[in-house]
């Protein structure tokens, strides 16, 4: 960073008003709040806490040592730049325990789920009583892919459900399927009659049919609903189900975000999953493929969960944050103890398992936020059929489908074919450009991004942006127009945003 004045010189001007003030702040509150205080005192609480709290109320002091640290201290940390805190074991190693911005002792921040409603519910009979309708839809994976996936009132995934460690839940789910269903709630422990399950624990939902689930929440953690039967789950039926403790964990976080990972076959040509093939050409999250994924946006200095989920059919995601280390403090089994949180940059994500992570965003820029495997990276990996067919490639699969299978040229004369090998010329991609393109570049959370940035943004990629906290209001909550590039300091505008698929290779 010091070799850069130019991105140092812009975070210097971005933030040390609103630091100096903040910093004022939270030692005036520190002294005065008494429920601080009163969080102090609880004898109950573990040592590490009590530490970090301690340090909480003593930023100025933190903001001063970090100034004149020099690489010399390594001991300090700054949540508002790359610093190591420590030793392993200390509350702030790698920021561990730092809390956000956010008073402890509040109910918890909502979950956001881009582009995924939350579920409403209304107060029935002392239960919160939600409606579900189980049915086909459309979800447009990239602007102008519309594919035919099933899923949970009008949405693929389902929306979110948001409930309280103790609240009764009941849920109406009505099935608008061509085919029987039933919904399973993974993780949660309850009573057998609801679990979920067809022949196991109770008679599919017949089409047209209405089915009633009720029980009672006792745990926390990122948990989720789906159906139980293996095709209907590869057609997307699956949401999130996560449970709030009352009071917000500690250390409290400024935000909470929550993505879903699936992966679904759709051969070239066709908008339906295939959903007994055992490969891969669709990446999504929360039901869009990059650079159609929502870009999560923080302010510099917040302490941020990220909620991962993967429902792949039969691929991990090892997710992978750039520029911060984060600390996994969750599951679908809940909350994990601080001893068990393990730091990382890069978290295997299994098969119908859910992580938690956290962190604190000290690093200000655009960060890249993706599964790190390759073929996970891009849309459209087909082989055999489709757009990478070419003399000498084998042509089973197309001739066994001659009747249904899409029209393919065999013999390829444009120049992006003249590499034998070579399949990163995605023939088979529609251009995209105009509207479409606008949808993409054209959303508030990618405001100020650099202008080529949807051309490193692709399959299960999304990404973090950190941002100063006058940049942050003016991206997010104001429509004066933003120079291309500002979020990543001294990096320059960037290209043309181009139109996406083929040949940009
Ligand atoms: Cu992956």
């Amino acid at each position: 960073m010091k070799g850069k004045p130019k991105r140092r010189e812009y975070v210097v001007q971005g933030t040390t008003v609103a630091l100096g003030m903040l910093a004022a702040a939270e030692g005036a509150q520190a002294q005065q709040d008494p429920a601080h205080e009163h969080h102090q005192e609880q004898a109950e609480q573990p040592a590490a806490a009590q530490e970090h709290h301690h340090e909480h109320a003593e930023p100025a002091q933190e903001g001063a040592k970090a100034e004149s640290a020099d690489g010399g201290d390594f001991t300090e940390y700054s949540r508002y730049k790359p610093s190591f805190g420590g030793p392993p074991g200390s509350p702030n190693y790698l920021g561990k325990l730092v809390p956000g911005l956010r008073k402890p002792g509040l109910a918890p921040v909502p979950v956001s789920t881009p582009y995924l409603e939350m579920l409403p519910w209304k107060m029935v009979n002392g239960a919160k009583e939600f409606e579900i309708t189980c049915e086909p839809l459309k979800r447009e994976f990239l602007p102008g892919y519309w594919m035919d996936v099933w899923g949970y009132n009008g949405s693929m995934p389902g929306p979110t459900i948001e409930a309280y460690q103790g609240d009764r839940v009941r849920f109406v789910v009505h099935n608008k399927l061509p085919e029987a269903t039933t919904i399973h709630w993974h993780g949660l422990e309850l009573p057998v009659r609801v679990d979920g399950v067809p022949y196991v624990t109770q008679d599919p939902i017949a089409p047209g049919d209405t089915f009633v689930y009720e029980f009672d929440l006792h745990q926390t953690g990122t948990m989720f609903y789906h159906s139980h039967i293996a095709m209907q789950e590869a057609m997307g039926m699956v949401g999130f189900f996560i449970i709030h403790p009352r009071v917000a964990h500690d250390p409290p976080v400024d935000r909470d975000f929550a993505m879903l990972f699936q992966n679904f076959f759709i051969p070239p040509n066709s908008t339906i999953p295939d959903t007994q093939k055992m490969d891969w050409n669709w990446h999504t999250i929360n039901g869009h493929s990059g650079p159609y994924t929502l870009p999560l946006v923080c302010k510099h200095g917040e302490r941020v969960r990220v909620r991962l989920l993967d429902f792949s059919p039969m691929q991990h995601h090892p997710i992978h944050l750039h520029g911060h280390t984060f600390w996994v403090t969750g599951s679908e089994g809940g909350r994990i103890p601080e001893s068990a949180w393990l730091p990382g940059n890069n978290t295997l994500v299994g098969v119908a398992i859910a992580k938690d992570i956290e962190f604190i965003a000290f690093n200000v820029g655009d960060w890249m936020f993706h599964c790190h495997m390759f073929h996970h990276m891009m849309n459209h990996m087909v082989s055999q059929v489709g757009p990478r067919i070419r003399s000498g490639a084998s042509v089973d699969d197309y001739i066994s489908l001659l009747d249904g299978a899409p029209e393919v040229q065999l013999a390829k004369t444009d120049a992006g074919f003249a590499v034998p090998g070579y399949p990163q010329g995605m023939k088979g991609m529609r251009m995209m450009g105009g509207e479409d393109l606008k949808k993409i570049m054209g959303r508030r959370e990618a405001r100020g991004m650099r202008a080529s940035w949807n051309m490193g943004v692709k399959g299960l990629t999304t990404v973090l942006r950190v941002l100063p906290e006058d940049l942050y209001e003016q991206v997010m909550n104001s429509d004066e127009p933003i120079e291309p590039g500002v979020s990543v300091p001294g990096s320059g505008p960037g290209g043309h945003h181009m139109h996406m698929g083929a040949d940009h290779a």
